[in-house]
């Protein structure tokens, strides 16, 4: 495929050179901008937070909420004191102590957050909850996590399995009009003391657990620590690029990790304004964000860029938009086609981000300074170490498609699956811990995403990433969104079987399949064009955007679909 070249354009990123900053690059340095450098006492709360408000940043804007026509805002003095007001309910009402599992399970609003920071100033590893789980997913998650505390609202309230969790000691509601055993947040938090003694953590003290899907068996419980923020610290300023008067809004909700580690730490640690858009998307909605809160680095995924492309080119015309300098992307390939639009709707590149729960904080990126090539994930965070193995270890050379390893030791890795060491040892192989994605390098050291191991395509001796496809078919202006797997087949191993949802405006045919395949066979190659298309209404998709190709796969095949807890449409 051809690869479009975007040069770097801002005059005055926080990293000015790529390679200086790989050669130089030391995390002790780093280090030194937190208290904890000094005084050997840990608390994220504190350092996001509570140091701001000591070092003269008290009266700043630290979160802008906009829900409709909602619009509240919140300084960094004003959060520091909900926050030891939520803390105080938790400790004193909740009896949470250090370590305890506390989860948050509410969409997004203010409460989310000062709850969420007032759990970590108690020393509780946190477990945020996506709001649309049902009953079976939370009742997984509390389980295995022996839960002892759940903050969540009225109308989640019955999706929570009270009888058989014997382990769970509170249910904190957050808003009135529930009667029962619970404890009632707002009353609470108004009569608590804004005053709280923090309590201080080691860098290893858990932090954060956040459960992820794969592609079997139950989800697992990522555990972050502490010592995580160091790198949420140092790519919130790299990569997010963020500076003293920078308006930034990342859309993921905190149940994903893209809506804690860039959602919540990254920008605080940072001291920048944060903004939260809680509510449905639409395009005026988000179009409107940006221009009334004069949003200056956004956040987001493809899946949202793809549904604003979309909606059109003629509507982002209805809005000024010009505050907006940086944007990114992350959560699953990030089509050249978008970046494309990108340039043409906003006039900036969109910047690829590739990391994992696991991971803690991003791994391959694509940084300001940079020349980006449309299609690639960039290159690893100055202090990290990525390459192409095999499945012995051994590192592959430049353009060899193989598995997308990081060499094992950065601050934000997960320190364990929660009980459960046999799945945290096997994602080793020796000093390399394997993502499960493929991918390949090139010669000028850009890394380039192909797929998840398990949905790599083999048909007729060739290797296919799925990602080169759907890209492909996007390009298409019938396809709106495209899947791709292989199916197997007596003769060639696998061929390549695309399901497709098709802009409105076009039709279903015969005809458009056939334009279709020929379009991905002269525009890609021979052996990548689908040899079935399959239209769909909807594309199963988990909530965080990406494909999910092993429904599409068990669909294929009459298979059951395995855990679909993330799906966003079950
Ligand atoms: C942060 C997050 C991790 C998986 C990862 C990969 C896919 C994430 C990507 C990407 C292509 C990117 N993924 N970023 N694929 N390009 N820039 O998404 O974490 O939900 O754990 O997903 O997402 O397959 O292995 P998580």
């Amino acid at each position: 495929m051809k690869v479009e070249l975007y040069e770097a354009t801002d005059q005055n990123p926080n990293l000015k050179n790529y390679d200086e900053a790989v050669k130089n690059f030391d995390w002790n340095e780093v280090e030194k901008n937190f208290s904890w450098y000094e005084t050997g006492k840990y608390n994220m709360a504190y350092e996001a937070i509570d140091k701001h408000v000591e070092n003269g940043l008290a009266d700043k804007v630290a979160l802008h909420y906009k829900n409709g026509e909602t619009h509240s805002s919140y300084t960094f003095d004003e959060l520091k004191k909900a926050s030891n007001k939520a803390a105080n309910v938790l400790k004193d009402e909740a009896g949470v102590v250090k370590g305890d599992r506390v989860f948050i399970f509410m969409a997004r609003s203010p409460e989310l957050y000062f709850s969420l920071l007032g759990a970590l100033k108690v020393g509780a590893i946190v477990g945020p909850l996506f709001e649309a789980f049902m009953e079976k997913a939370v009742r997984d998650r509390l389980e295995n996590s022996d839960a002892k505390v759940i903050i969540t609202t009225p109308e989640l309230l019955p999706r929570i399995p009270m009888d058989d969790l014997p382990n769970l000691e509170k249910v904190v509601v957050v808003g009135d009009g529930v009667e029962g055993d619970y404890l009632d947040f707002d009353k609470s938090f108004e009569n608590a003391s804004d005053e709280f003694d923090i309590e201080w953590l080691d860098k290893e003290d858990g932090m954060i657990l956040h459960y992820t899907s794969g592609s079997t068996g139950q989800p697992k419980g990522v555990l972050h620590v502490q010592q995580a923020m160091v790198q949420h610290y140092i790519s919130g300023k790299y990569v997010l690029d963020l500076k003293e008067d920078d308006v930034y809004w990342c859309t993921a909700d905190p149940g994903w990790v893209t809506g804690t580690s860039y959602g919540i730490f990254a920008p605080w640690l940072n001291g920048a304004t944060n903004v939260v858009v809680g509510g449905r998307f639409s395009p005026e909605a988000w179009y409107g964000a940006i221009q009334n809160l004069n949003i200056t680095i956004w956040y987001s995924a493809p899946t949202a860029f793809r549904m604003l492309m979309g909606a059109g080119d003629e509507i982002v015309k209805d809005y000024d938009l010009s505050s907006l300098r940086h944007v990114l992307s992350v959560g699953e390939p990030l089509n050249p086609e978008v970046v494309k639009w990108g340039m043409k709707v906003f006039n900036l590149r969109i910047h690829d981000t590739w990391w994992m729960t696991e991971t803690g904080a991003h791994m391959i990126v694509n940084f300001p300074s940079m020349d980006i090539k449309g299609g690639s994930m960039g290159k690893p965070l100055p202090g990290t170490e990525a390459a192409i193995i095999d499945d012995e270890g051994n590192e592959l050379p430049p353009n060899r498609m193989g598995n997308l390893a990081l060499k094992k030791g950065w601050p934000a890795m997960m320190r364990k699956i929660w009980k459960n060491d046999a799945k945290y040892d096997s994602y080793f192989i020796g000093d390399w811990y394997v993502s499960g994605d493929s991918a390949y390098m090139d010669e000028e050291g850009y890394f380039w995403f192909q797929g998840r191991v398990d949905d790599v395509i083999m048909t007729a001796g060739e290797r296919v990433g799925p990602f080169e496809i759907e890209s492909k078919l996007v390009e298409h202006p019938a396809v709106q969104e495209a899947g791709v797997i292989g199916k197997p087949d007596p003769v060639r191993g696998e061929i390549v079987k695309a399901f497709i949802a098709i802009r409105e405006g076009f039709d279903q045919t015969d005809e458009l399949k056939e334009e279709i395949r020929v379009f991905v066979k002269e525009g890609l190659a021979a052996h990548a064009a689908p040899r079935e298309i399959e239209f769909k209404d909807k594309l199963p998709k988990t909530r965080s955007g990406k494909i999910m190709r092993r429904v599409l796969k068990a669909w294929e095949l009459d298979l059951p679909a395995g855990d679909l807890s993330s799906m966003d449409d079950e």
